[in-house]
């Protein structure tokens, strides 16, 4: 099955305790202080795969998190960082934060967003020593990773993207155009999840096309298969409109297709249109297409069963698909088209946290109640452990 949404909770890696140790030495009985720095935490990573189709690989598993950094050891040794977790996706994916909010948008492929950044990993006791303090006996606690829900939606990108009643020859049509081979049948409904096909011109220029389910009168409300699908157009910035030139009333068919796609807003109801006027094998005469309407492009008679004017209609795709928006390489990328950026800089917080021989000691502007609990049991306080936040001393509780 298809699937183009799927909800996921990122948990990057904490960053690996700063090391709390001293250098041996024969008659010395406690050397200066050599405690290494701990490692990052790993990073959850979106990644865009050219090969994948849609997000069906998050049924099974939703929660992802990334490895831990080492803490720092003595003689100055550094922890490892914590290994980072990729999740791959399909190209056209974007990722939304818990406001609904844009996070990324993955258009291209093997472009890589961060969903969650793990933590700094802290620093030894080898950093602290001062000339009135040469044993530091603390030593700075990593830093939790960043953890978020974010919501995963796929919508395909293509140039152009067929919209018509079912029943009206879509499939029939991108078989016609190109490479694909979607399913065709006398039945409504027969398209089920939406297709990509590449059309190619004699001179060797690409288009790629989407075919989707087909909509019906109150899709908008759920009826058929709803508007679901009508996603995957948001990104053509041509709409194949697909008639059944046989039936009668072919402006009011129009009309109907036309008011779901305002219905469903996102602007497809302003997307220049080409009217495909199909199964004119069964007409004695050409069709006529009665309406009048500035963002109807061209209106092209053709039967996908016997390929009249397909030729015609395939040439004529790539000069009414507009030109694909290029990115101003001076130029911040601007939404939707090419986004791919964190919404905030990972935070260093106002105040650190050390660990010490006794337990932890909290410095700068420590935060009170359960945000510190948490953070202290984040740290790895247990039980009876003595906690230093300012002037005060307290035994964890
Ligand atoms: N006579 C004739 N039949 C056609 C033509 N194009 C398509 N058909 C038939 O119309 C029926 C529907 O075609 P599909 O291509 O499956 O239509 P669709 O718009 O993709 O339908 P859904 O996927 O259900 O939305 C099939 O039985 C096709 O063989 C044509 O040009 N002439
Ligand atoms: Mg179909």
């Amino acid at each position: 099955m298809f699937a183009d949404y799927a909800r996921i909770r990122v948990v990057a890696g904490r960053g690996g305790d700063g090391g709390l140790s001293f250098r041996r030495e024969k008659h010395v009985p406690k050397g200066g202080p050599d405690g290494g720095d701990g490692g990052r935490g790993g990073d959850v990573v979106l990644v865009a795969d050219e090969r994948l189709r849609d997000l069906s690989g998050f049924r099974a598993k939703t929660v992802f998190k990334a490895g831990r950094g080492e803490p720092g050891r003595g003689a100055r040794k550094h922890g490892a960082d914590g290994t980072d977790v990729e999740l791959v996706v399909a190209v056209g994916t974007q990722a939304f934060g818990p406001e609904g909010e844009l996070i990324a948008d993955l258009t291209r492929p093997d472009a890589r967003v961060v969903l969650a950044r793990g933590g700094q990993g802290g620093r030894g006791n080898q950093h602290f020593a001062t000339p009135t303090r040469q044993t530091p006996r603390f030593a700075e606690v990593g830093e939790p990773g960043e953890e978020a829900e974010v919501e995963l939606r796929l919508k395909l990108l293509a140039d152009a993207a067929m919209a018509g009643l079912p029943n009206a020859g879509k499939s029939s049509l991108l078989r016609r155009l190109s490479n694909a081979k979607p399913k065709v049948a006398d039945y409504p409904f027969t398209t089920l999840a939406p297709v990509l096909g590449t059309v190619e011109s004699p001179d060797g220029a690409q288009l790629t096309v989407a075919d989707v389910p087909g909509l019906i009168e109150g899709a908008s409300h759920g009826v058929g298969l709803g508007h679901e699908f009508l996603a995957h157009l948001e990104r053509a910035r041509l709409l194949l409109h697909v008639i059944d030139a046989s039936e009668p009333a072919v402006d009011e068919r129009f009309r109907t297709i036309d008011r779901e796609l305002a219905l469903y807003g996102s602007g497809l109801d302003e997307r220049p249109q080409a009217i495909v006027l199909n199964k004119i094998d069964l007409l004695p005469d050409p069709p006529a297409f009665p309406v009048e309407d500035e963002r109807v492009v061209g209106v092209f008679a053709v039967s996908c069963a016997t390929g009249a004017g397909i030729e015609e209609l395939k040439l004529a795709l790539f000069r009414l698909c507009p030109a694909a928006p290029e990115p101003a390489a001076d130029e911040p990328h601007e939404l939707p088209e090419f986004l791919e950026y964190r919404p905030q800089p990972p935070s260093r917080r106002a105040y650190r946290i050390y660990r010490t021989d006794r337990g932890f000691r909290v410095v700068g502007d420590a935060p009170q109640g359960e945000e510190l609990e948490s953070a202290l049991k984040a740290a790895g306080a247990r039980k009876g452990q003595e906690v230093e936040v300012g002037e005060e001393t307290l035994e964890w509780q």
